[in-house]
């Protein structure tokens, strides 16, 4: 049976040193610099580093083809977790099991510390594949459509819009699949890219995030009826008591589970024409539907 416990702490090893060492090189000025390594590395579960490993090995690529691009992208939600914890947005004071970024420095810093992980981002993924700048372009345009007006800060911007107005099933869905969903799909698809997967590879990898997407936030909303604080490192009941949509709101527990279940097992799915290349991002789908943080 394959051991993703390990498989993920051997990869999130290479990715916290790769993190690490991109911001003692790149990030100058101590406070700003000690901000971004506060959120970087305050112990996220790392899952969309981790799938995007796992779609470059289940095309073939070796791990350090694919790692530079893996950390930009934990640079990118890093940052959009510091900007959606702001006063200004959801207003946290917890994530990852600490101070949210604002709280422990101040609203200013935490805004600057977003910012800087989004260009270091942008840096990282500019200054790797120097040999293969066609692929390196694409792999840049696929992200940066995922994270930006198009995608996360489009979906993000939808959400505060629904405030105080109940969405249709479909429109949660549309909200989703850009706040969340986009990154996650972005992340799979480029390390599929990067590791020159064919078209047919890639094709099956973006169905897999597709579902995956959809299927984590699903999770995450019935997490927030009925998780754990202390396990998750971040509030509970949250969306009820701000009367935000979510999945459960609209369609029940049962339903929202269920709705969930079906989502893997199309992931899963996706995935048929790969062999065992492909254990450790049929695993995650597992992952994403049994976790409890
Ligand atoms: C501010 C531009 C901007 C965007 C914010 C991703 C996002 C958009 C907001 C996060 C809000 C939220 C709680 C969304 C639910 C699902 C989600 C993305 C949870 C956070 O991701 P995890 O669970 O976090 O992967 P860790 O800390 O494990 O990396």
């Amino acid at each position: 049976m394959f051991d993703l416990p390990a498989y993920l702490s051997r990869n999130n090893a290479f990715l916290d040193r790769f993190l690490a060492e991109c911001l003692e090189s790149l990030a100058d000025g101590p406070r700003l610099a000690d901000a971004m390594r506060y959120s970087l590395m305050a112990g996220g579960k790392r899952l969309r580093p981790s799938l995007c490993l796992a779609a470059g090995e289940a095309v073939g690529a070796s791990l350090q083809k694919v790692l530079p691009i893996a950390g930009a992208i934990e640079m990118i939600h890093t940052y959009s977790l510091i900007h959606d914890d702001l006063p200004a947005m959801d207003d946290d004071d917890m994530r990852r099991g600490k101070k949210t970024c604002h709280v422990a420095f101040d609203e200013a810093t935490a805004i600057l510390a977003g910012d800087a992980l989004l260009t270091l981002a942008f840096q990282v993924l500019a200054s790797t594949q120097a040999n293969r700048p066609q692929l390196a372009l694409e792999v840049i345009r696929i992200i940066a459509s995922a994270a930006g007006p198009r995608g996360m800060v489009q979906g993000q911007m939808l959400d505060m819009q629904s405030e105080g107005r109940t969405l249709t099933l479909q429109e949660l869905q549309q909200l989703h699949a850009l706040k969340t969903g986009a990154m996650i799909e972005a992340a799979l698809v480029a390390g599929a890219i990067a590791g020159e997967g064919s078209s047919s590879q890639v094709d099956a990898v973006r169905e897999y995030g597709k579902a995956i997407g959809l299927a984590f936030q699903i999770v995450d909303d019935i997490l927030n009826v009925e998780g754990d604080p202390i396990i998750m490192g971040k509030a509970a009941g949250t969306d009820q008591s701000r009367r935000k949509n979510s999945f459960p709101a609209l369609l029940g527990l049962e339903k929202s589970k269920e709705f969930a279940q079906n989502l893997i097992r199309s992931a899963v799915d996706a995935l048929a024409g790969f062999g065992a290349e492909a254990e450790a991002l049929r695993a995650i789908a597992g992952y994403v539907i049994e976790r409890n943080k």
